[in-house]
């Protein structure tokens, strides 16, 4: 920890990834391990455009009750955390996978939205993109004014990454002096590589996390436990 500490003190240069771990203590569920369930499926099975054709207004009864307990959540202290380790450095880039909004609410600005953001939605039939804000959307599935379905704003498996958000990812951890990586199994691809790309530019790569994952061997620093408690004193002065 102190080393880590010391890395954070040192770096001119900080790039972080955030998975659903750090949403957690918001009471947020995560998509794998014990809280990945609604109804019968595991979590990720709904995320996917197969799904969405297949029955649409099931998964949009997913996002009805994920954006019901997003709406009722606020940011943690890993959020926090985080603000003021952005505040305290020259460059700071936040990458997440989250589509929670709970880092911009925390007051971070310069952050990258690699899965998008659950509240916005997107017309199959016009293309068009607009913010939709009311957590419960009373005819599900929601249609857009031109009568085409509307689907959440976000990126399912299969489906390509954003490619300026993916580029401003992978140009920040390439620059990092330090790459840290908080509460994600890193099992999805590409964002689970970025911890790879970041010790390969020689960047000190942390990692916060409950548990053990498959980066944790190769973190030259790994810190258990959960983030609102780990991240707080990691960023202590
Ligand atoms: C705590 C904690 C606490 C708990 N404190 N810690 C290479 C190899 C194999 C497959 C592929 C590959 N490249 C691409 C693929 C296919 C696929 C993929 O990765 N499949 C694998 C699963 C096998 N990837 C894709 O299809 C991606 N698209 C793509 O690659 O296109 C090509 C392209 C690339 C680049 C540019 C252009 C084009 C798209 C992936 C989309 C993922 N979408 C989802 C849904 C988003 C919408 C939504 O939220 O509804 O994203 S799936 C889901 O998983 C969600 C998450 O963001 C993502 C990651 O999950 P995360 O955050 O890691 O959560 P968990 O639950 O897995 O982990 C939580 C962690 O927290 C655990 O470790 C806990 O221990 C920890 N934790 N409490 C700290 N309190
Ligand atoms: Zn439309």
């Amino acid at each position: 920890m102190d080393q880590a500490r010391q890395w954070l003190r040192d770096a001119r240069r900080i790039a972080v990834l955030t998975g659903a771990g750090v949403s957690a203590e918001s009471g947020i569920p995560t998509f794998r391990g014990d809280g990945g369930l609604w109804r019968q499926f595991r979590a990720e099975d709904p995320a996917t455009a197969e799904a969405f054709s297949a029955n649409p207004k099931l998964v949009w009864e997913w996002y009805n009750w994920r954006r019901g307990l997003i709406a009722a959540a606020n940011p943690n202290p890993a959020h926090l955390a985080l603000v003021t380790l952005e505040q305290r450095v020259p460059a700071f880039t936040l990458i997440t996978q989250n589509v929670d909004g709970l880092h911009s609410r925390a007051g971070s600005t310069n952050i990258v939205y690699l899965h998008g953001d659950i509240w916005t939605v997107r017309c199959l039939a016009c293309g068009v993109s607009r913010k939709e804000e009311r957590p419960q959307l009373p005819e599900l599935p929601p249609q857009c004014q031109c009568g085409g379905l509307l689907r959440p704003g976000v990126v399912w498996f299969g489906e390509g990454l954003h490619q300026d958000r993916w580029r401003a990812a992978e140009q920040a951890t390439r620059d990092a002096d330090v790459f840290l990586i908080v509460g994600t199994s890193a099992v999805v691809m590409p964002a689970g590589g970025l911890a790879a790309l970041a010790k390969r530019g020689g960047a000190k790569l942390i990692e916060v996390n409950a548990d053990a994952t498959w980066i944790s061997d190769t973190a030259d620093c790994s810190l258990r436990g959960p983030a609102g408690s780990v991240l707080p004193h990691l960023i202590e002065d």
